[in-house]
């Protein structure tokens, strides 16, 4: 029986947010939202799972670990291509913490991710390499869970690498683009909204 629902809140921290090292714009216009789909869920008996992003000082994916790289720029991993990024949520950081009207005391999981120095992980599922679990779907097979919603920052990176994870994994995925916002960097949005529709997952609102 697969029948139980979560709410994936991705990443809704600081450093996402206006002010923040990689600010999304509008990051935190989407907090009250988010608190509904929140106090929603819990209503309706289902899980509320809060992912976090959570880099060590020395992150691969910053910048500033690469002689001549700047923020933004692409290189070539042992995994693959991977985006540069200015520093963020660094552990224990202001940055790294959740927005502070975010109604986090409820949630039964906050799962926190990107922590191997050596490795990227936008999906709350798989690291970048596809193939490092995070456990999360481990923990919503145990919990009988069958559909998962998503909220969060950011659209384009952390929310569709995990919607389409769970797609790929068998879920019936739902995205509320009304609780996400976008960093959108060359198309990355138009083409991870194609991707998401592609396979399968139901987006709700517009980006
Ligand atoms: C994210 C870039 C780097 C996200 C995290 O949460 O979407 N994006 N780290
Ligand atoms: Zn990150």
């Amino acid at each position: 029986m697969t029948n139980n629902k979560a709410l994936l809140v991705i990443d809704v921290q600081n450093d996402f947010c206006p002010g923040g090292a990689l600010a999304v714009a509008g990051g935190d216009s989407i907090v009250p939202f988010v608190n509904h789909a929140i106090t929603n869920a819990g209503q309706a008996s289902e899980l509320v799972i809060l992912s976090q992003d959570w880099h060590p000082a020395n992150h691969s994916s910053f910048a500033s670990q690469h002689e001549g790289q700047g923020p933004f720029s692409t290189v070539t991993m042992p995994y693959g291509p991977q985006t540069l990024w200015p520093d963020h949520c660094v552990q224990g950081s202001a940055g790294a913490a959740f927005h502070p009207n975010l109604l986090s005391d409820t949630a039964q999981l906050i799962l926190r991710k990107g922590t191997n120095p050596a490795l990227d992980s936008y999906s709350a599922f798989f690291e970048n390499d596809h193939q490092t679990t995070t456990g999360l779907h481990g923990y919503l097979q145990a919990h009988q869970v069958g559909a998962v919603a998503l909220v969060g920052l950011a659209t384009d990176y952390c929310v569709a690498y995990s919607a389409l994870d769970a797609a790929r994994l068998g879920y019936e995925v739902t995205v509320d683009l009304r609780g996400c916002r976008a960093i959108d960097l060359d198309g990355s949005l138009a083409s991870q909204l194609s991707a998401m529709k592609q396979a399968g997952i139901t987006l709700i609102g517009d980006a």
